[in-house]
């Protein structure tokens, strides 16, 4: 049986892959960081709870990453763990070189340490490529990183490159482009779009207020691209893939087809300086045509399909939580969502 270690198994790409490599028959264990509130929800919402085995580990710790590995002797280690909002990176730069930068160091050292023939797998980013002026980007593309995360994650590209060639580990990265589900946390774009346009859909709220609506991006639906990250794993040789849909859409073309999902008016839109970041990338979008020819992956969804399955996926959490229903919700965590809880109670 083949066996996966998946870190940040709690977040959003780590939950969709638990459940595609459980559909493969994989025994999957996935690392998540103790904290005084836990965070399973995602885990809870695939009714994943009793199929993956949990162990405890920080990237920060190498000790840890070498308990993870001895405990699941795994066969692949998929690295999906990371300090991924890019707003926060301008915030905690240096915690998040180190977690998304430097714990890639630590993970593939620990490997090389315990048994170098486990496979890896990093989620590299779009992030990457900075304001390079030439999209759509593949996986030669000129990488001129704007954000400190997007720096942290060149690096931990790089690393992966240098342990493949001086070791000869299979180490894969994936430069995967914007990829969402209704699993998204609430801080990211798209999904603090289509819980907006929910809540305003049922009276619950006024407005969608955003920062930078001018921004592009290439958005995919990210079951698929989990699938995309298994199919690179599965090849002789080790290799760099991007993952994209090759179409941009702004900011505002996302939530104006959110609004007109749920039929609602658009000038509900608003915008705050607050929700800028120091600098953002104009447009970022990706030629996947290296993924298609040698994983034969397509992606099928783009952003218009995705906008409405996650407005539809939120409009139902706030009528199900209108009629009493229990169900594993983020909106519990985030203080903003909570008043909007207690007020209509
Ligand atoms: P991104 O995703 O930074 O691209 O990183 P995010 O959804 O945070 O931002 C996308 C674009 O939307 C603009 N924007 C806003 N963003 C947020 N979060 N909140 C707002 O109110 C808002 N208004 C406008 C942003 O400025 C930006 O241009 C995601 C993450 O998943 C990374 O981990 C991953 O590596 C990349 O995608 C590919």
């Amino acid at each position: 049986m083949r066996t996966a270690l998946v870190t940040g198994i709690t977040g959003m790409d780590g939950t969709y892959l638990a459940q595609l490599l459980l559909s493969k028959n994989y025994k999957v264990f996935g690392t998540f960081r103790r904290a005084s509130t836990p965070n399973f929800w995602r885990i809870m919402s695939l009714g994943l709870e009793d199929k993956i085995s949990l162990v405890p580990m920080d990237l920060t710790d190498s000790n840890s990453i070498i308990n993870a590995l001895r405990i699941s002797q795994p066969t692949e280690v998929y690295n999906m763990a990371a300090s991924s909002y890019v707003a926060d990176s301008f915030e905690c730069p240096l915690a998040n070189l180190d977690i998304t930068g430097s714990a890639v160091m630590r993970l593939l050292d620990a490997i090389h340490t315990i048994d170098p023939h486990i496979k890896f797998y990093q989620s590299s980013s779009s992030e990457m490529y900075g304001n390079n002026g030439a999209p759509p980007m593949n996986e030669e593309s000129p990488m001129n990183p704007i954000s400190p995360y997007g720096v942290a994650k060149l690096s931990a590209h790089h690393i992966v490159n240098m342990y493949r060639k001086a070791y000869s580990i299979h180490a894969v990265s994936g430069i995967c482009f914007n990829h969402e589900a209704p699993l998204r946390g609430l801080d990211f774009v798209t999904r603090k779009i289509s819980n907006a346009v929910a809540k305003i859909k049922l009276g619950l709220c006024d407005n969608l207020t955003l920062g930078n609506l001018d921004a592009i991006r290439d958005w995919g639906w990210a079951p698929e691209y989990v699938n995309g990250i298994y199919l690179m794993m599965q090849q002789d040789e080790p290799d760099d893939y991007v993952l994209a849909t090759n179409y941009g859409a702004s900011v505002r073309e996302f939530a104006i087809e959110a609004m007109s999902r749920a039929g609602i008016d658009e000038k509900v839109l608003k915008q705050d300086k607050r929700y800028r970041r120091p600098i953002d990338i104009d447009k970022l979008t990706g030629d996947y045509t290296k993924a298609y020819s040698v994983l034969d992956w397509e992606p099928e969804y783009n952003y218009f399909d995705v906008a409405k399955m996650m407005v539809d996926a939120d409009l139902q959490r706030w009528k199900d939580w209108q009629d009493g229903k229990m169900f594993p919700w983020d909106a519990y965590l985030y203080p903003n969502e909570a008043k909007v809880l207690r007020r209509c109670k």
